[in-house]
């Protein structure tokens, strides 16, 4: 039995001492056996797990009293959004397959399942004055369908799928937000944390604020360098007050654990210039930084490059005040700290070279960095994603450093098949093998604090803006088949190889770089 930064699990725990700190890396790495069979196994009491969200698995739409949310709305009213014009409506059917998963999780034999719930199956009308009974016994049923099987919850709390009613009065660029996220929460807490002892607030608020600015995410807001610092400012003070409301009235008694799951792709500079360095630095400070230091680091608020740069630009641009409305001295103490682990979605790299591009206002203006990719990297189903493992590595010591080793979740990471890869999907087997090998390297040389690692995705699914054309599970699904039947690729049986044995197998440790 162990207590990790998760929670508590039936293995024993043994990880690199936390001593990094801001000044540097001291950790010599000397507590470990540098031969190259320590060097491909993980840590006793790492854990493995997998991942998926609920609009992207769940289908049952307009079933048993859910009502509609911003992605609901988007693809009816808007199709056109996505590739193939096709929807969540049914997606992976899981709202009526969960048992079926739960049993091919245990297959795979994940410690822990990551799972999003879906706002409007609990609130349709997005507040608390109609409980969903039936929503919330759908979860009931998962939650214990799985702790019957032993695999642990970790439940996100915000996956992208805010009710339509909340939408109508401006999402989350409206601050009213925090008090209807903390009410959604509570009653969370209530009904699940007696089982549910790991939470993460949002995931990936990068990502969904860019549905403010000019992202095609719902709720296709474009309101560019605007609407997103108005949507990250009602995040982050919504993430504080669950953060404390848990610490409050349920800690004591549930024992769980909470934190925050941030995305963000390596930037590496394009040449050794001093400029190309600071732009890619620029890059983490606007993309993770944004939302990181706020909550993470020892002085709070957003980092001193974006404010600075942000007022700038706005003043240039003839606005009043910065376009970054600023924290209180208040707030900022409100928000920093509240975090049990950080979770990290990585998947890729880019290079990044200093210049600007993009409308006149916007965050990628603000930033000041240009981004482009190798051509020689190996690619996947999607453009944006080349298999990039080296760069995972030096993702993790930025933040290591950065923000004083905090315990660090990889809540995804995955790649999504190439056209006809089919089952025998080796370019996927590569990329994990690859992308671990990079993590340990980050664990046993640099002391990252790296606690457990989680695939993108378990099942293929509704893959937002690409509809059903990007695949990234580690399970086939037949789409066109009524039944949804969910097959296991290779890198499932690989997956499950490498937490069974808890070592990258051997006939995987030699695969040749690009
Ligand atoms: C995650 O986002 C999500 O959490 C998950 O729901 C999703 O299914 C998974 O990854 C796979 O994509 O086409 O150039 O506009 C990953 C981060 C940020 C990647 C936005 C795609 C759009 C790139 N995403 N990005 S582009």
């Amino acid at each position: 039995m162990v207590t990790s930064a998760l929670g508590t699990y039936n293995v024993r725990l043994y990880g690199p001492p936390a001593m990094l700190t801001r000044q540097g890396l001291p950790y010599s790495g000397k507590y470990f056996l540098k031969d190259s069979e320590k060097n491909f196994t993980f840590p006793v009491g790492f854990l493995f797990g997998t991942a998926s969200s609920s609009y992207q698995i769940e289908g049952a739409w307009n079933e048993d009293g859910k009502g509609v949310n911003i992605w609901d709305e988007l693809v009816h009213k808007h199709p056109e959004y996505v590739v193939d014009r096709s929807s969540g409506d049914v997606a992976c059917d899981s709202y009526h397959r969960y048992r079926q998963d739960a049993q091919l999780l245990k297959n795979l034999g994940v410690h822990f399942y990551r799972f999003s719930i879906s706002w409007s199956r609990i609130l349709p009308t997005g507040h608390v004055n109609v409980v969903n009974q039936a929503g919330i016994q759908y979860y009931n049923n998962l939650i214990n369908e799985l702790l019957a099987n032993g695999i642990k919850p970790l439940v996100t709390i915000y996956h992208w799928d805010l009710p339509q009613p909340l939408q109508d009065l401006g999402g989350w660029a409206n601050p009213v937000m925090a008090d209807y996220f903390e009410d959604y929460a509570y009653l969370l807490f209530s009904n699940f944390g007696d089982r549910v002892k790991a939470w993460i607030t949002f995931n990936e608020p990068d990502s969904f604020t860019g549905g403010y600015g000019t992202s095609g995410y719902a709720p296709t807001f474009h309101a560019p360098g605007i609407g997103e610092y108005l949507a990250t400012r009602t995040v982050l003070l919504s993430h504080a007050r669950v953060y404390h409301l848990y610490q409050a009235y349920f800690q004591k008694l549930q024992r769980g654990k909470l934190g925050i799951t941030l995305n963000i792709h390596w930037c590496e500079p394009l040449t050794n210039s001093t400029e190309d360095i600071k732009a890619c630095e620029r890059y983490q400070q606007f993309k993770l930084g944004l939302f990181a230091h706020p909550i993470f680091s020892y002085e709070g608020d957003y980092p001193e490059i974006v404010k600075l740069r942000v007022g700038q630009k706005s003043k240039e641009e003839g606005f009043r005040n910065s376009r970054l409305p600023p924290f209180s001295l208040k707030e900022i103490d409100y928000i920093k700290g509240t975090w049990d682990f950080f979770g990290l979605n990585h998947y890729t790299t880019v290079y990044g070279t200093s210049g600007e591009e993009g409308p006149i206002p916007s965050i990628s203006r603000d930033a000041g960095v240009i981004t482009s990719q190798d051509p020689a990297w190996y690619s996947t189903g999607s453009p944006w994603l080349k298999v990039v493992p080296w760069g995972f590595r030096k993702q993790l010591k930025w933040i290591a450093q950065e923000y004083n080793n905090p315990p660090v979740l990889i809540t995804e990471s995955g790649y999504s098949d190439l056209p006809n890869e089919g089952l025998n999907d080796v370019g996927r087997v590569y990329y994990y093998t690859s992308y671990m090998t990079e993590m340990l390297k980050a664990i046993y040389e640099d002391g990252c604090n790296v606690i457990g690692f989680c695939a993108w995705s378990f099942l293929d699914n509704f893959e937002w803006n690409s509809g059903y054309t990007e695949k990234f599970g580690l399970y086939s699904v037949d789409f066109s088949d009524p039944s949804r039947p969910r097959v296991p690729k290779k890198s499932a049986h690989v997956y499950s190889e490498i937490i069974r044995s808890r070592q990258i197998p051997m006939r995987y440790r030699f695969w040749r770089e690009k």
